[in-house]
């Protein structure tokens, strides 16, 4: 496991280390809790059918390819996008590409509801707001945590991390920050941290330089191959981000997260129908994957 990069930079091969795989606690929601407990995240294989995650990525890309962004059947990136011609209402074509059938398939797969249930050790439910990411190459996401975000009407939430694609390294792959789910003062600092009402005063991207940030804190960044219907379901003060996708010649990375939390807690309406303002207000069209593929995408 090595080559990786963020934001460019090389990451050094001993600041990698491998995700712990859950699959065989699937079916037993205590050893769930236990492992995500102890990790902070569960690494869970082949949660989606692979028939199902495929057709979501085909879905996706088709429409993406309708405008001009992707080549197929490589699934490659095209180097260009008509998106803002042919679609020119960015939040609508996002919300669209989020409405359609086989993503909600995939993303509201009854297999994984269950798996999110006996996680929790009570019937939960998915946001119906959701985040699709196609990374193409030269990109990847910052260093972060979930708590600004989804933690305003309760703290008992998840991020599930479904991947669509069958990914190599050279593709990016989601990182996690090893054992930062128990940084006390880590936690401590993101406690009330809401990042739509701090207004501008504080970013949730916590380093700009992640291999900088592993090393001041004497830590790991764990990884690992994943495939399409596999997930990663994680806290909200686990820190992660991912790795630059870094293979031109290679089919851009496909995922999707969705935030769950147990159905007797109360929702946040931004994340809700009919309201689906997300974070800032702004709809769909506030999401990186609004913008045409050709456009850099914004940290918050
Ligand atoms: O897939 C990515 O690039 C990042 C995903 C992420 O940050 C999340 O699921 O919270």
């Amino acid at each position: 496991m090595t080559g990786f990069t963020s934001e460019g930079r090389p990451i050094p091969p001993q600041l990698i280390g491998e995700l712990v795989d859950s699959s065989a606690h699937l079916g037993d929601g205590e050893a769930l809790r236990i492992s995500l407990a102890e990790h902070g995240y569960l690494l869970l294989r082949g949660v989606v059918p692979l028939g199902t995650a495929l057709s979501a990525r085909q879905e996706v890309l088709t429409r993406l390819a309708d405008v001009g962004e992707i080549d197929l059947p490589g699934e490659t990136f095209s180097g260009t996008s008509q998106r803002n011609a042919l679609a020119p209402d960015a939040g609508e074509f996002l919300r669209s590409l989020c409405d359609g059938p086989r993503l909600r398939a995939a993303t509201g797969d009854q297999h994984l509801g269950e798996i999110v249930s006996a996680t929790f050790g009570e019937p939960a439910r998915g946001h119906d707001y959701i985040y699709l990411r196609v990374a193409i190459p030269g990109r990847g996401t910052a260093t972060h945590c979930d708590y600004p975000f989804f933690t305003r009407a309760t703290e008992r939430v998840l991020t599930c991390w479904l991947c669509l694609s069958d990914l190599e390294f050279k593709q990016g792959a989601l990182y996690v920050v090893e054992g930062s789910h128990r940084w006390q003062q880590h936690i401590d600092a993101m406690r009330g941290f809401d990042l739509e009402r701090a207004n501008g005063a504080r970013q949730a991207t916590l380093s700009d330089d992640i291999a900088a940030f592993a090393q001041a804190h004497d830590t790991r960044l764990l990884t690992a191959k994943i495939n399409a219907g596999d997930i990663m379901l994680f806290g909200m003060n686990l820190i992660h981000g991912a790795f630059d996708h870094r293979a031109p010649d290679m089919p851009v990375r496909v995922s999707c997260d969705v935030r769950w939390q147990p159905e007797s807690e109360p929702f946040d309406p931004r994340y809700m129908a009919p309201g689906l303002g997300g974070t800032f207000g702004g709809g769909y069209g506030e999401l990186n994957a609004a913008k045409p593929l050709t456009e850099d995408w914004h940290k918050r």
